[in-house]
């Protein structure tokens, strides 16, 4: 069993960011050597941080799915990064030649920590570690609503995507959440041939359907936008009763009583 899962609003509490809610199944988990695969996008840095505190050695996906992350001792001996989509310095490069068309708007890599500390709310250390990116740009857009899809259909067109995030529009190359998951499901199988990996998956945005449709057991989050969160084709499709990490437990600790042998 694999547990691959969104972090804002899903394991982390939407105002708070705890997942102290969340514990007891993050115990039981753990106490059965269930790995628990974060899914955001957020950088490297800001996840590690995360992970350190959740006392988490499992491989990760940072950036919407630009890259994972394979710490040593997990699926390889040797660490791992593994870019999937354009690096940045592609993107910058489109964001530039676009800025010089006329289209208008903030990345992150116009603003110094300080500013995105300010429309974040983030510490400066926080913001510094968002900063530190490698295959996505956030931006927060200053044109108008055409221009805007204007410029998506120009990113199209070099193999980019522009999707939304909680606050901005994340430009990266097309690749995401979902893709990201099923590499890593797949390097699992690849170490286990002889088990059949199951993987769960929890969410609760529309940018984690296509993760969760991909998923033999989807769990939907309850809050603010999971009832824009439709999906179809999944095995098994849960939906919590709390919200965030108490949803999460109660999933879990569901899912795991259906999915474990019982013991004797
Ligand atoms: C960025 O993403 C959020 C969540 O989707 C957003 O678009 O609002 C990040 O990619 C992240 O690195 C950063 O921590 C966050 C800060 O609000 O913004
Ligand atoms: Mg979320
Ligand atoms: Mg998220």
């Amino acid at each position: 069993i694999l547990v691959f899962t969104d972090l804002d609003g899903t394991l982390l509490d939407h105002h708070s960011y705890s997942f102290q809610p969340a514990l007891p199944a993050l115990q039981r988990l753990a106490a059965h050597n269930i790995p628990v695969i974060l899914n955001s996008s957020k950088t490297r840095p800001e996840m590690e941080a995360l992970k350190q505190q959740l006392d988490n050695t499992a491989p990760f996906i940072v950036e919407n799915g630009a890259a994972a992350i394979i710490p040593s001792g997990n699926l390889s001996e040797e660490p791992e990064e593994i870019l999937f989509a354009a690096p940045r310095d592609v993107i910058l490069e489109q964001l530039h030649w676009l800025r010089s068309k006329g289209y208008e708007f903030r990345g992150f890599n116009d603003m110094s920590a300080a500013d995105v500390a300010d429309v974040t709310g983030l510490t400066i250390q926080a913001a510094t570690a968002a900063k530190q990116r490698i295959g996505t740009e956030p931006l927060m857009w200053q044109g108008e609503e055409y221009q805007l899809l204007e410029m998506k259909s120009l990113l199209e067109q070099v193999g980019l995507q522009l999707i939304k995030g909680g606050r901005f529009y994340h430009v990266m190359g097309q690749y995401d959440k979902a893709d990201a998951m099923q590499y890593l499901a797949q390097r699992y199988q690849a170490i286990n041939p002889q088990k059949q990996v199951i993987s769960i998956a929890l969410g609760d945005s529309p940018n984690d359907a296509r993760m969760l449709e991909r998923a033999d057991y989807a769990v939907i989050i309850k809050g603010v936008n999971s009832d824009k969160l439709m999906i179809t084709g999944a095995g098994h499709v849960m939906r919590s009763q709390g919200e965030g990490p108490t949803g999460w437990n109660e999933c879990i600790q569901s899912l795991l009583n259906q999915l474990l042998p019982v013991a004797h």
